[in-house]
């Protein structure tokens, strides 16, 4: 055995001993240069798309306001235009701030106003849903007086949790802990979240739906001066009605000094002043006048040409309405329904 081991290892020897041919050398070189070529290749196209695709992203985007997408379940309409006819026809049009649910103290401002439908035009702006006890019968209550109304950002997680449940059934609402499927929207909700007790829970007809949500997020009123009522308030940046984003019409407060509109107060500026300030330059043409609500925090702000009404009416201050024409306000004194204070949006 010891013999043939011997033989073996002698044998390697003599393999390892041929000389490596020339020839094959430079093949492999070729090789090692054609292999390197078209990895480089490679990677130069993959660079190239993936930059493409980049861009192509960021224009989607800046163009469609893709940030903040919109639920399937919003059944929504960003821009109505109101009738000139409709509106010259009436001898008062008022705008209501949040209302968020007071019934009694919705059916006190009418009263105190003497509010008639035959001769009188309400527009509410927005949020008369959730946190206080009558949601339902707000609702009710302006669709048989005829208001017009926006989505506040209250009304809009009513509207697709409601909207979730008609497709889907109640049944598919589960478990609580889960959140509804609604692609990369900027608030998801939960099924546990406290807006489905609205939704779902209180008997929300299909017409109380319907009403609800055929608010649009913008409601513009050419003929009575300009006039535009958005439940947050209006990107000042943005020259068309349009193009502005729907969530952040519903939702912003403040817009930063990088220009980024916000739902948060206290991180910039608030979009109405820059509004005014634009205002002050614009073209007669171009002027646009804002009522809106949302920002209790910083309760009735009436300036030049925005007018904010959430007056805080469910943490127990004042529910207020303007008359357009004359800027008249009426003002009720509200019971605290809700007390964690204003400017809460969870
Ligand atoms: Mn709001």
């Amino acid at each position: 055995m010891a013999h043939f081991r011997r033989d073996d290892v002698s044998s390697f020897e003599y393999i390892d001993a041929i000389p490596t041919n020339p020839r094959t050398k430079r093949q492999k070189k070729i090789w090692r240069n054609i292999a390197i070529a078209v990895t480089a290749v490679i990677v130069i196209v993959i660079v190239i798309v993936v930059a493409v695709v980049v861009s192509q992203n960021k224009k989607d985007k800046s163009s469609s306001g893709g940030q903040y997408p919109i639920s399937p379940y919003a059944r929504m309409t960003q821009l109505v235009t109101v009738n000139e006819a409709d509106i010259q026809q009436k001898e008062r049009i008022f705008v209501v701030g949040d209302i968020h649910g007071c019934l009694t103290e919705f059916n006190e401002l009418l009263t105190t106003i003497k509010f008639d439908p035959a001769k009188d035009q309400m527009i509410l702006a927005g949020d008369i849903t959730t946190k206080g006890p009558g949601t339902v019968g707000v609702i009710r209550r302006a669709q048989e007086l005829g208001m017009l109304c926006v989505r506040g950002n209250h009304d809009d997680k009513v509207v697709r949790l409601k909207a979730y449940e008609l497709e889907k059934g109640r049944n598919a609402m589960i478990p609580p802990s889960a959140t509804m499927p609604e692609g990369g929207v900027p608030d998801p909700l939960k099924f546990k979240n406290y807006h489905v007790a609205i939704s779902t829970y209180e008997q929300l007809t299909q017409s109380d739906f319907d009403y609800l949500s055929s608010c649009p997020v913008m409601l513009h009123l050419p003929s009575l001066n300009n006039t535009v009522v958005a439940h947050g308030g209006l990107d000042p940046k943005i020259e068309s009605l349009q193009d502005q984003v729907p969530y952040l019409v519903m939702n912003m407060r403040d817009i930063e000094s990088s220009g980024k509109p916000s739902p948060e107060s206290g991180v910039g500026t608030s979009w109405a002043t820059l509004w005014n300030t634009k205002m002050t330059t614009a073209a007669a043409s171009e002027k646009m006048n804002v009522y809106y609500g949302h920002d209790a925090g910083r309760g009735l702000n009436i300036q030049a040409t925005t007018f904010g009404l959430d007056s805080g009416c469910v943490y127990g201050d004042y529910l207020t309405a303007m008359d357009i024409r004359t800027g008249l306000r009426t003002q009720v004194k509200c019971k605290n329904y809700d007390k964690k204070g204003g400017n809460s949006d969870d």
